[in-house]
């Protein structure tokens, strides 16, 4: 780990989800953290991500470096290089030749220097983020309804809601912490929970009413809900006369859409009774919170199932009101910040437009930029067509791993690879990374320094506690550099992020009599020791006044000051089942790991829970494929394939099957699901489809299995599947093949490292081989177990070899060779609990030992009662040990 820019515990924000949890880092021999007490977003809780967060810091694969083709280069080479070339191709093919594809990870300060260089000084919008992907149809949908793009909510609304809905959100995996604030008041006071949802997630395992709609059905449900209000006569007359416009056609479009609840449960294969008991809960009750993530905006019809959302809470009058409103919760930890910079290619910055001829003209003046971008430049997917086709040029990547996020990403990597020139940010090496001329190393959380937004719209600090290793700079730095370098010097000379941030909280205010809501004029003079010790807090921050919810007064930042509604209507999916691809994808995420795994991925106790890339299938399609557990299986969409094991529950919906979206080429052979992704997208936001697409899988009839345990970090190659997951003292590569099992053997053979240290054990017919490999001190350094398909031990006992690091015994030496472990070590199986590091056998014993309730399982062993994010699995094993008696 790189050394400690002091010995206090710093107050930072955790870097993961949009929750935006204080966290407090202690630096020492390994940095220690825990949630700041102080913190509104969390109150002293963190989630397993976040409590794993000290795991994370080692150096192991961190660029620390500038890179050229390759090869290590300083700094001034690599800057003058990325500005050389973009200068050089502007010069040859204009503006739009070149692009930034940027992130959510990114500070506000790295996001509003970035924004400005490509909109305000290159002059072209064509700068797009990640948050494509993720918040766009929310944003969409807000500017249709609001006006602006604003959350009105705050956390506080999870305390006071009666009934709060979840729909497209698994809060309880992504969104853990305001999970758990949501389940301690629904255990104070009672709060209904709907969760909306085609797969029964851990998120439905508490809630009232679990409605397992057919995927993309939402705009149908929300319609139907709106008509059921105004039939139920519950619409708020006096807020939409007063309020609001186009309710009629809103309604008329809704009722012709949705006639009866009948015909809604029909189309959204539900139970009429459970439709009617929804529409009912919601109709009669004043305090509805309506939580909304990426079941919503990842669609092809995105923002209209925005504004279905939103409709229903303008007919009620309840927004931004306690306890009340339509809330999208945002998934990166800045991706507020983003929004508020105007990171996306159709915005231009602090909430100001292009379609707005005022807007562009008052930017400008503000940056004193004579060269500023016009009009909105290309989306995310689009901006990679572009790419790909040669239209753009020259391209800088900071802060995403496109090459596994995007969808069809293999086209994706197609167009990376024929890009001219394609400059990439990081901290390690990734997927995207290997597709860059110009590789720069950027600082890490724990070593960044500037100021992120949650999703109530709360600012808060990332604090540096850790020096910055290597080479590595901060993101906004290099920005500002190239930026010079280009001849924008004047613009660009900031003397930190605290300079940066006043610029930004400063435009925000700049000219805004109260027409933009987003406004920090109260920062615009920040000075750098207050922007040192800044508290949490959220904006607007016009003045030195507290902000809490937003619209709350039936004032909309519209011309007319009203919000409209918007008339929707139930569209087909995207792409339909057909007889070649029959069954339909959905992905998404899991409970410990962040995206692409590059920082998670690494932390043993966080891939114990889902230490192999699964495919969920409910039975019924799993026996029409002759599929059982644990098959590995091909699957193929019309755009590329991947390969995952199968894993066989009810919890899926029959003709649906779920990939996790999280593992990219270093952490399997070929698992990823953007690859399979369909790249249609929303026609208001540009979002992705990244919820639906036609699948079809196809049993791999495979011969032989194996197990690498080994010190070293691989990337093995020629195998059909392999992945890995990180354990105490290194990596376990489950490898398997259809070849034959002698031929599977060659092939693993040939991972190890050691042949000198290397005892071995074959078969006499060739069909099971072991080995293991020792260091200079005797202790395990690497063993390889092959064996037909079904065959391979136990794997525990060698687990433990690797991890304890002593020198083996003559026992061990015998067991290793003999494939049994020396005596019945007892096997804690998949872990659960990650905080704890409790596993299923574990809680499964403890369950006939008499262990009937969450309560008494935490009691002995702790599981559960931490973050609480492993209790919904604790239930189901309770549930399926009592059902075993
Ligand atoms: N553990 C973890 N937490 C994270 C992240 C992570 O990588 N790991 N990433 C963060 C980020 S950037 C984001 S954007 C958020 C995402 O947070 P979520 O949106 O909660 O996560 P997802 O798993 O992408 O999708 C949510 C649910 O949408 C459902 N869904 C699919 N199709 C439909 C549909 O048509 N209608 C409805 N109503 N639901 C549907 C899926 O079955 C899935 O359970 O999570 C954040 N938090
Ligand atoms: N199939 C499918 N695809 C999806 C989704 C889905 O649900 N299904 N969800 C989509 C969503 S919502 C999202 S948000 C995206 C996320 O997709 P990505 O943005 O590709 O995911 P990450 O793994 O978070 O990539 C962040 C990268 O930034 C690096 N990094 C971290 N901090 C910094 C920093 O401070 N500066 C710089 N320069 N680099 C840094 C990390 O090492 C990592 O390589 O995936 C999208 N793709
Ligand atoms: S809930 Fe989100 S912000 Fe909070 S600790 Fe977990 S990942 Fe971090
Ligand atoms: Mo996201």
């Amino acid at each position: 780990m790189n050394a400690a820019v002091g010995s206090a515990e710093a107050s930072t924000t955790c870097p993961y989800c949009g929750v935006g949890c204080g966290v407090l880092a202690k630096p020492g021999n390994e940095v220690s953290v825990r949630g700041d007490p102080d913190h509104p977003a969390n109150h002293g809780r963190l989630c397993s991500k976040g409590s794993a967060l000290g795991e994370t810091l080692n150096l192991d694969g961190r660029l620390l470096h500038p890179e050229i083709a390759g090869r290590r280069a300083d700094w001034d080479t690599a800057l003058d290089t990325v500005a050389g070339r973009f200068q050089q191709t502007i010069a040859e093919h204009g503006p739009d030749s070149v692009a930034f594809y940027i992130s959510g990870q990114l500070l506000t300060e790295d996001y509003y220097v970035a924004n400005k260089l490509m909109k305000g000084f290159i002059g072209s919008a064509n700068i797009d983020t990640n948050s494509r992907l993720c918040m766009a149809s929310s944003v969409a949908g807000h500017r249709r309804a609001f006006g602006e793009d604003i959350v009105p909510g705050v956390y506080e609304d999870f305390d006071e809601a009666d009934l709060i809905v979840l729909t497209g959100s698994n809060a309880a995996w992504c969104h853990p912490i305001l999970y758990q604030r949501l389940l301690a008041a629904r255990k104070a006071r009672g709060t209904r929970i709907v969760v909306i949802d085609p797969r029964r997630t851990a998120t439905a395992d508490e809630c009232d009413l679990h409605l397992a709609l057919a995927p993309g059905a939402d705009v149908l449900l929300f319609n139907g809900l709106l008509a059921h209000l105004a039939r139920a006569g519950a619409l708020d007359r006096h807020y939409i006369a007063e309020s609001t416009t186009g309710l009629d056609q809103a309604l008329a479009l809704a009722a012709a859409n949705a006639p009866s609840v009948e015909h809604v449960a029909q189309g959204c294969g539900l139970a009429p009774a459970d439709v009617r008991f929804f529409f009912e809960l919601f109709s009669v009750t004043e305090r509805v919170v309506t939580v909304y993530s990426q079941g919503v905006n990842q669609s092809a019809h995105g923002t209209d199932k925005v504004n279905a959302i939103i409709n229903c809470h303008l007919a009620t009058g309840r927004i931004g009101r306690p306890g009340m409103g339509p809330f999208s919760v945002t998934g990166q930890p800045n991706a507020m910040g983003g929004r508020e910079v105007g990171g996306l290619a159709n915005q231009l910055a602090a909430h100001m437009h292009f379609d707005n001829g005022a807007d562009v003209d008052r930017v400008a003046r503000f940056w004193n930029a004579p060269e500023i971008a016009t009009r909105a430049g290309l989306k995310a997917v689009d901006m990679f067509r572009a790419v790909g086709d040669r239209r753009i040029k020259a391209l800088w990547i900071m802060g995403t791993n496109p090459a596994v996020s995007m969808p069809d990403a293999g086209r994706v990597r197609a167009a990376l690879k024929a890009c001219d020139f394609v400059v990439v940010s990081d901290v390690t090496r990734t997927d995207t990374t290997r597709f860059a001329d110009v590789l720069l190393p950027v600082a890490a959380w724990g070593e960044k320094d500037g100021m992120v937004t949650n999703s109530e719209r709360r600012l808060s600090r990332q604090r540096p506690f850790l020096v910055m290793p290597g080479e590595v700079r901060p993101d906004w730095r290099i920005i500002c550099d190239v930026a010079a370098r280009m001849g924008f010097g004047n613009a660009f000379g900031f003397a930190g992020p605290a300079a940066i941030f006043r610029e930004h909280a400063a435009l925000s205010a700049f000219e805004n009599k109260g027409e933009r809501l987003f406004d920090l004029g109260a920062l615009a003079d920040i000075p750098d020791a207050d922007y040192e010790t800044f508290e949490p807090r959220r904006w607007p921050a016009r003045d030195e006044r507290k902000a809490g919810r937003l619209l709350g007064d039936g004032r909309f930042p519209t011309p007319d000051g009203r919000a409209r509604f918007i008339a929707v209507r139930q569209e087909g999916v995207a792409l339909a089942v057909s007889a070649a691809h029959p069954l339909m994808l959905n992905t998404g995420r899991l409970r410990d790991q962040w995206h692409t795994m590059t920082r998670t991925g690494a932390v043993p106790r966080l891939m114990a829970n889902a230490p192999e890339p699964m495919l969920d299938l409910n039975p019924l399609d799993a026996e029409a494929h002759g599929l059982a557990e644990g098959d590995l299986a091909h699957l193929s969409t019309r755009y590329g394939s991947a390969r995952a094991r199968v894993r066989i529950t009810d919890a899926q919906r029959p003709g649906q099957a779920f990939l996790p979206m999280h593992w990219s080429g270093h952490f399997a052979a070929n698992a990823g699901a953007g690859a399979l992704a369909t790249p249609i997208t929303d026609p208001h936001s540009g979002q992705p489809e990244l919820k639906n697409v036609p699948l079809r899988i196809v049993r791999e009839e495979i011969a032989w299995a194996g197990v690498l345990i080994t010190r070293r970090n691989l990337r093995p190659t020629g195998f059909v599947h392999w992945s890995r997951s990180a354990v105490t003292g290194g990596w376990v590569y489950e490898l398997a093949g259809t070849e034959t099992p002698d031929q599977g053997i060659l092939l693993a053979r040939g991972l190890l490292a050691t042949p000198d240290r290397l005892v071995e054990y074959r078969d006499r017919k060739g069909l099971t081989y072991r080995a293991a490999a020792v260091d200079e001190n005797g202790a395990l350094a690497e063993a390889l177990m092959v064996a037909p398909k079904g065959q391979l031990p136990a794997r525990d006992w060698l687990l433990s070899l690797l991890g304890s690091r002593a020198q083996l015994t003559l026992t061990d030496r015998q067991a290793l060779l003999s494939g049994r472990a020396p005596a019945a070590v007892p096997s804690a199986g998949r872990i659960v609990c990650s905080c704890f590091n409790v596993g299923v056998n574990q809680l499964a014993d403890a369950v006939s030992a008499g262990c009937r309730s969450l309560e008494a399982i935490g009691r002995e062993l702790g599981a559960g009662t931490n973050c609480g994010s492993c209790r919904s699995e604790i239930r189901t094993i309770i549930g399926a040990g009592l059902a075993a008696g």
